[in-house]
């Protein structure tokens, strides 16, 4: 198995939303044993700490959007630290509130723009995150990462996204819980996206595949964002929106474990974890295994997959 050099990066994000707790995430996530988990695995780890948003005005309690400004200010810090850690390694984002990957994401793609190479994102979530400031009927930012990455428009304040997403590089796979101008604007999109009946119906590694072969023929960087929710509460509480019937452990598994074999993951993001919800570290130690299986853990040795 090839080593990797790890670099995680703490980002305890929590503006994205109103229910407090996911600042705690990368400290749960090291509590769980990350760094071992990974180091056993023959890569070397680098730990960056937690980072600060940058300067920034303090934000109102009245208005549309929840903490508009500390989420803008995490943006620009996130997207300077993904795009500088990428030439170092594989960074992992330790979340934080799914609003972290407004940065991460447009980081990373600055800097496969910089290599002359197409970006691809694979997100696995209950839900779409593909909101807009203006449609957001919560306000929660951490419901629009992926309308910002794709080049939505209405984002004034935000950093300029130089390096859109391509819609048709962006696959969503656990889908349950979408707002109706979320629906309406994906249906009127090129992003791949698989609900849980899909699954239910035909499995998970079927569209997986098929999309990793997509990356793969683009020799495409691939940024994988893996949000608590993703997964069924029974198995992962730690989560402020916890919405039924999501992926299993073994689904998680798999997805994982295709990711490994594919050989294309080049960032990722573990976000929305709330540890103030867990149940005895259950579900900051199943987020650690699946980002182990990510990172080559298995129960057998076996032939790699190939998806070229
Ligand atoms: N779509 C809803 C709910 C939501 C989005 N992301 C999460 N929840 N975690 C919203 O608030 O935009
Ligand atoms: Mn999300
Ligand atoms: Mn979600």
């Amino acid at each position: 198995m090839t080593s990797q050099n790890c670099i995680l990066i703490g980002a305890p994000v929590d503006s994205g939303k109103r229910r407090a707790g996911c600042l705690m995430g990368p400290d749960a996530l090291r509590t769980a044993g990350l760094t071992s988990a990974l180091t056993g695995l023959g890569h070397k780890v680098e730990d960056l700490g937690n980072l600060s948003p940058a300067p920034h005005d303090a934000d109102s309690p009245d208005g549309p959007l929840f903490a508009p400004n500390e989420t803008i200010a995490w943006t620009h810090k996130l997207a300077e630290t993904a795009e500088q850690a990428m030439d170092c390694g594989l960074p992992i984002f330790l979340g934080g509130d799914h609003s972290l990957s407004l940065g991460s994401v447009i980081g990373v793609a600055n800097y496969a723009a910089s290599k002359d190479r197409p970006q691809f994102v694979l997100w696995l979530d209950a839900h779409t995150d593909f909101h807009t400031p203006l449609t957001t009927d919560s306000g929660n930012l951490h419901g629009t990462p992926v309308g910002y990455f794709t080049g939505r428009s209405d984002f004034d304040e935000f950093p300029a996204v130089k390096n859109p997403v391509p819609q048709e590089n962006v696959c969503m796979i656990g889908l349950r819980s979408v707002d109706t101008p979320e629906r309406l604007a994906l249906e009127a999109s090129s992003i791949r996206r698989y609900d849980m009946r899909q699954i239910d119906e035909g499995g998970i590694a079927g569209p997986l595949s098929e999309f990793l072969k997509h990356v793969a023929k683009n020799n495409g960087m691939l940024h994988v964002s893996l949000d608590v929710d993703f997964l069924d509460p029974s198995v992962a509480p730690a989560v402020g929106t916890t919405v039924p019937g999501g992926a299993t452990v073994r689904e998680g598994h798999l997805v994982c474990e295709m990711l490994h074999d594919s050989g294309l993951m080049t960032s990722l993001d573990l976000v929305e974890l709330n540890p103030f919800l867990d149940e005895r570290g259950r579900t900051a130690h199943l987020m650690v295994d699946l980002c182990a299986s990510a990172l080559g853990r298995r129960v057998f040795d076996r032939p790699t997959r190939s998806y070229q």
